[in-house]
C-alpha cells in the first residue's frame, strides 16, 4: 500500500500538488474563527471562488480555498476524517459507514432531507486517497485514432466557457447492497461489503462529453471512448492496474454523459472529483471516472482491468467470460435505521426511495409482513436518472417483530426480485431487503 510520503512523491511526480498539511491546518484554524454558519460560509465561499477563478486567481489562493472548501464543515464535528486520509470530508457517524477508502451513506441520515443528497452525507468510493488539484494548471486531454486532428486540450476556464448543463441523476456504485448476498442469500462474494448506502441523488452542472468531443474534432468511425482519472495507480495483490480508468461506447458517451464542475449548485468537492468528474447517468458508478485527467476517443475497441477483470458478471448462470457491467438495476431503501423501535397503537409514516439504471420508477409496493402488498404514495417527481420519494403510513397494533419490504417498478416493467442471480464479486444486488423493526 501506500506510504503518506511515497504517495505525496508520485502525486508530485504527475504534476498533482497535495496540499502541505500545515497549509491545511492554518486554513481551518482561520475558518473556524471566520465561520459562524457552515453552509452560508460555503455558499458564500462557493461563489467568490467561482467569480475568482472566472478572473484568474493566484494558485496559492485557489488551492487554499479548495483547502477551506473540503475542511469548513469539519468544524464542530467530532471524529473528523484527517485532511491526509483517503477521503477529506468529515465522516461522522450519524452520516456514514466507513470501510477503508470508502464510505456509505446511512440511510436514517436522508430522513427530512429533501430530494437531493446533501453533499456533506453522499457516500465515497475510493480506489486509493482522494487527491488535490491545482485548477490552474489543470488540462484535460483529449486524444488518439478516434479523433479526425491531433490532441486537443481545454482547461477549466475553456470547459466553463462552453455551453453549460444541468442534470439531476444518481451515482451508485456497482457493488451497493452487496453485503445482502451474504446475509441473505448465504454466498460468499469479494469487495466492500456495502450496505445499500452506496448510492446519491445530486444536481450536476458541467458540460456535455458531446459538446467536448465535437470540439476536439471526432471522427465518424470512433466506437470507445476511455476517461481516466488523476489519483494514484490502482495498486492491487502487488500488481500496478495503472490510473482507474473504463471504457464506454461511444453511442452513451455522445448521449447524457456530463462532464460535471458543480454538484448541488457548488463546485465539485474535492472527494467527488474536482475539479471535474464524468457523470453517466443510469451507468454503474466507476463509469463515472472522478478528478478527469484525460480521454482517449478509438477507432477500435478499448479495454481496461475495470471492464475485463472488474464489473463483469461472473457465476454460474453466466458465460464462463462473464457479462459486462453497464446498467444499474431496480433498487428500494427505506429511511430508517435497521431494527428501529417504533410504538405499538401510533400512526408512523415509513419513508423511503427507489430508483432504477433502465428509467423512472413506475410504483412501489410496500409490506409490513412480507405477504400482503400496498401501494405506497409517491411523494416526489420520478426522474428518470434520479429516484423517487414515497411514503406509507402504518399503524401497528401489536407490539413484537416486524419485517417491512419495499418492492418498485420500473418504466421498463422490471420489478425487483426476491433474489438476484450469484455473481462472484456482488455486483448488481437488486432483490428485495426486508427490513427488520420492532415495535413496542
Ligand atoms: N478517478 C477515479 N474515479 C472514480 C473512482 C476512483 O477511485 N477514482 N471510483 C469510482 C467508483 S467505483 C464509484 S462507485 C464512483 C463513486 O463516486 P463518489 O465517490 O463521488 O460517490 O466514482 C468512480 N470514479
Ligand atoms: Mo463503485
Amino acid at each position: 500500500m501506500h506510504t503518506g510520503i511515497a504517495r505525496r512523491a508520485s502525486l508530485i511526480r504527475r504534476g498533482v500538488r497535495y496540499v502541505d498539511v500545515l497549509e491545511q491546518k492554518a486554513a481551518h484554524q482561520k475558518t473556524a474563527r471566520m465561520l459562524t454558519d457552515e453552509s452560508t460560509y460555503d455558499q458564500v465561499r462557493h461563489r467568490q471562488w467561482l467569480a475568482g477563478a472566472a478572473r484568474g486567481l493566484s494558485r496559492r489562493t485557489v488551492l487554499r480555498m479548495s483547502v477551506i472548501g473540503g475542511t469548513a464543515m469539519a468544524v464542530g464535528t467530532a471524529g473528523t476524517a484527517s485532511a491526509t486520509g483517503p477521503i477529506v470530508k468529515p465522516l461522522p457517524p450519524e452520516f456514514f459507514e466507513v470501510y477503508g477508502a470508502n464510505a456509505e451513506t446511512k440511510w436514517e441520515s436522508l430522513s427530512g432531507q429533501g430530494y437531493l443528497t446533501p453533499i456533506d452525507r453522499f457516500f465515497v468510493r475510493n480506489h486509493t486517497s482522494t487527491p488535490t488539484i491545482d485548477v490552474n494548471a489543470w488540462r484535460l486531454r483529449v486524444f488518439g485514432s478516434g479523433l479526425r486532428r491531433g490532441p486537443a486540450e481545454f482547461s477549466y476556464r475553456d470547459l466553463r466557457a462552453l455551453p453549460a448543463e444541468t442534470t439531476t441523476a444518481f451515482i451508485e456504485c456497482a457493488g451497493n447492497g452487496r453485503s445482502y448476498f451474504t446475509s441473505q442469500q448465504g454466498q460468499q462474494v469479494s469487495g466492500t461489503p456495502w450496505k445499500l448506502g452506496a448510492v446519491g441523488v445530486a444536481r450536476w452542472r458541467g458540460v456535455k462529453l458531446s459538446t467536448v468531443l465535437a470540439k476536439a474534432g471526432l471522427s465518424r468511425n470512433a466506437v470507445d471512448v476511455l476517461p481516466s482519472g488523476l489519483d494514484a495507480d490502482f495498486v492491487t495483490g502487488g500488481v500496478n492496474l495503472g490510473k482507474v480508468r473504463r471504457p464506454l461506447p461511444i453511442g452513451k458517451a455522445l448521449d447524457d454523459v456530463l462532464l460535471a464542475y458543480e454538484m448541488n449548485g457548488r463546485h465539485l468537492p474535492l472527494d467527488h472529483g474536482f475539479p471535474v468528474r464524468l457523470v453517466v447517468p443510469s451507468w454503474i458508478g466507476i463509469s463515472s471516472i472522478k478528478w478527469l485527467g484525460e480521454i482517449e476517443v478509438s477507432e477500435t475497441p478499448l479495454v481496461s482491468p475495470w471492464n475485463t477483470q472488474f464489473y463483469r458478471l461472473v457465476g454460474p448462470t453466466y458465460p464462463a467470460e462473464g457479462t459486462v457491467v453497464s446498467r444499474q438495476v431496480v433498487k428500494s431503501a427505506f429511511e430508517l435505521p435497521r431494527d428501529a423501535t417504533l410504538a405499538a397503537g401510533q400512526r408512523h409514516v415509513l419513508r423511503g426511495r427507489s430508483w432504477s439504471g433502465n428509467g423512472s420508477i413506475r410504483n412501489v409496493d410496500i409490506s409490513v409482513d412480507g405477504i400482503k402488498w400496498h401501494p405506497a404514495k409517491p411523494t416526489s417527481h420520478a426522474y428518470e436518472r434520479g429516484w423517487l420519494q414515497w411514503e406509507f403510513p402504518w399503524r401497528p397494533k401489536q407490539p413484537g417483530a416486524y419485517t417491512l419490504h419495499a418492492r418498485a417498478t420500473d418504466w421498463s416493467g422490471v420489478t425487483q426480485p426476491v433474489v438476484t442471480p450469484y455473481n462472484t464479486q456482488g455486483y448488481l444486488f437488486d432483490a428485495i431487503v426486508p427490513h427488520p423493526v420492532t415495535v413496542v
